[in-house]
């Protein structure tokens, strides 16, 4: 009986504990962020789910003030109370400007701001790229630094040194800004940026190279998916960017990351739902790679599983599309950089990692909206068959992932093969004769340079007469070309930090600035003005945009082919051997008819006359023709 008299204060502390807990609960929400922290008028999306970061949401309460905006159903927190889903509903007539989201419960109350905004003019924005383009990608860090006052942030002191291949160097949006002259000269219409996701403030001791601590200065480890880098720039000078270059006639693609996030983000340790990832930090997949198992028809189920949910060098946690929290969080993410900025496309990067059910929702949303807008997806590989399962257009894995367009890198490595290596050229048509698995090939992104590759002019045998034939092909063949940066002046570098070399000229203190003429060596000037004259001859002569390409002439090193539209014809006529070569071809379906004259654009051959609807070229050793009836 005594035992019940010593119990009883234990009880009561149990219950004290009990409470103590309770109340905890009850404590005033603390606000932090919202995600979005803006939507426009008049959206496609509505109501849109802002996810509200923070502590004590558990059962709150969300008030707007301001006219326009109201809450729909009821908030939904996550389990520790740090994450509350909020259905705003924009009214058409709401005036464009400033609210506050009042989040209270029981023991008070926190606020955050919200925008509504007005929509973005649509004439000369979400334009898309096209084949009549010429793409061109920047590693914002590493292109130019045009505000030294972001390259060491309060935000996140110490990550800035040039000599250090990993860290940030300067690069930033307001030198991508004064580039576009540059850009503009050199024919580019489509700019294509590495991330600007925030990416972590602090050293990266998870991935270690050469066995130390790196930087994400590359962008693809973002740990807030709604801010601009602190060394890149703000979302202002990026709306500013894409205005001026809209101005310009350039179009901005953005690069997006959807499979994983950055090691640090805060979700990693305080996820928005228990399913936001698949696996947790401590247990989880790692990824294989075994990409050849998604289009397998009877694939083993767990390298599909590993490939698909397994986290990116088993350090980059791997976003679940499937939790359907976690896919109406990115495809409004996506919607809101287009809509915020006026972005033109996207190039989604480790597009196979992701499922095709979560991809045609994406694609929907963005065409609802944005009709015009067009998508290209990483998927390396190699091999046509593999990389033509990823296009949309088709049912794919139980769904159409609605993708328009790939990087073209089954071409990229017959080109590297071909003209950097200086091996054989049919290897071109060959990868070419393959466009029947893809649904549409004229829309794939054509390319010999990249910034995961070593640079074209580091491969064994390259030479400037190799890169320019390379260029050559690239802007002359079906698809939209996409120059990588610097390849223009023959960069070189072997392997991938050393493909992301700072453009010379682009940051303080450089002993010459390559963006001139007078800053270049001959054979960079060489270089930078025949791909000069080819992104301008793409651009001049339509056929070599949008016409049918017909293959007209196929040897070991020699590759004869037309671009005809029905007003058109151009004829490309390539040598590839380091001897002239003279042969003769039919001219097929190109419309010429006898006793037409063609002159070659680029004077390497004198004028070739079409009799008995053959035509005759002698082309000097590693050449290119371009020619076109007189
Ligand atoms: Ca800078
Ligand atoms: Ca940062
Ligand atoms: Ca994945």
């Amino acid at each position: 009986m005594t035992t019940r008299g010593h119990r009883l204060p234990k009880l009561l502390s149990f219950v004290f504990i009990l409470f103590a807990g309770v109340s905890a609960a009850a404590q005033t929400p603390e606000i932090l962020k919202a995600e979005p922290p803006s939507w426009w008028v008049g959206s496609s999306l509505n109501p849109v789910r802002v996810l509200i970061k923070g502590r004590n949401l558990s059962g709150a309460r969300v008030q707007v003030a301001g006219g326009g905006l109201s809450v729909v159903g009821v908030p939904k927190a996550n389990q520790s109370g740090s994450y509350l889903f909020v259905d705003l509903a924009i009214s058409p007539t709401a005036r464009a400007g400033e609210r506050t989201l009042r989040i209270s419960n029981a023991s008070g109350s926190g606020s955050v701001r919200w925008e509504v905004l007005p929509p973005l003019d649509r004439r000369g924005s979400f334009q898309g790229f096209s084949p009549d383009d010429v793409m061109y990608l920047i590693m914002i860090d590493r292109f130019s630094d045009g505000d030294q006052s972001n390259n060491d942030p309060s935000q996140s002191r110490g990550l800035y040194d040039r000599k250090n291949k990993y860290y940030y160097h300067g690069g930033d949006l307001q030198g991508v800004i004064d580039r576009l002259p540059y850009l503009k000269d050199l024919g580019v219409t489509a700019v294509w940026l590495t991330p600007w996701y925030d990416n972590y403030d602090r050293l990266n001791e998870i991935e270690l190279k050469e066995g130390k601590p790196c930087t994400g200065f590359h962008g693809y480890n973002p740990q807030d998916f709604y801010s601009v880098e602190e060394h890149f720039g703000s979302l202002s000078k990026l709306r500013e960017l894409v205005s001026i270059a809209h101005r310009m006639g350039i179009k901005i693609v953005q690069d997006e990351v959807v499979n994983h996030s950055g090691p640090y983000h805060p979700w990693v340790d305080d996820p928005p739902s228990p399913t936001w990832f698949n696996g947790t930090k401590q247990k989880h997949l790692a990824n294989v790679f075994q990409t050849w198992t998604l289009h397998d028809p009877r694939p083993v189920a767990l390298l599909k599983k590993e490939t698909m949910e397994g986290w990116f060098l088993d350090f980059l946690p791997d976003l679940n599309q499937n939790d359907p929290e976690v896919a109406r969080y990115l495809i409004q993410n996506t919607l809101w950089w287009i809509g915020v900025t006026g972005t033109d496309g996207i190039r989604m990067d480790t597009w196979q990692y992701v499922p095709n059910s979560f991809w045609r929702q994406w694609t929907n949303a963005i065409k609802r909206e944005f009709p015009r807008f067009t998508v290209v997806g990483e998927v390396k590989d190699g091999d046509v068959v593999h990389t033509a399962y990823f296009q949309g257009g088709r049912s794919r894995d139980g769904a159409d992932s609605g993708l328009d367009s790939l990087l073209d890198f089954p071409l990229f490595y017959s080109i590297r093969h071909a003209f950097a290596e200086e091996k054989d050229l049919d290897g071109i048509p060959k990868t070419l004769a393959k466009d029947y698995l893809y649904t549409n090939p004229n829309i794939l992104v054509t390319l010999l340079g990249g910034h995961d590759d070593g640079r074209f002019m580091s491969e064994k045998g390259a030479s400037i007469a190799g890169l320019k034939l390379a260029n050559a092909f690239v802007l002359t063949t079906r698809g939209v070309p996409q120059l990588y940066y610097g390849d223009e002046i023959a960069m070189t570098g072997a392997d991938e930090p050393a493909t992301r070399a700072d453009f010379p000229g682009g940051f303080p203190g450089d002993k010459r600035n390559a963006f001139t003429k007078q800053g270049r060596t001959r054979e960079e000037d060489d270089a930078f003005e025949f791909i000069r004259k080819m992104a301008r001859l793409r651009a001049e002569l339509k056929p070599l945009q949008r016409g049918e390409l017909l293959n007209l002439y196929v040897s070991a090193q020699q590759y004869v082919y037309a671009r005809r539209t029905k007003t058109g014809v151009v004829v490309v006529a390539i040598n590839n051997d380091s001897k002239g070569a003279g042969f003769q071809f039919e001219i097929g379906q190109t419309g010429l008819v006898d006793g037409t004259t063609l002159v070659d654009r680029l004077g390497s051959l004198s004028e070739v006359r079409v009799s008995d609807r053959k035509m005759k070229v002698t082309l000097p050793g590693r050449s290119v023709a371009v020619m076109v009836p007189r």
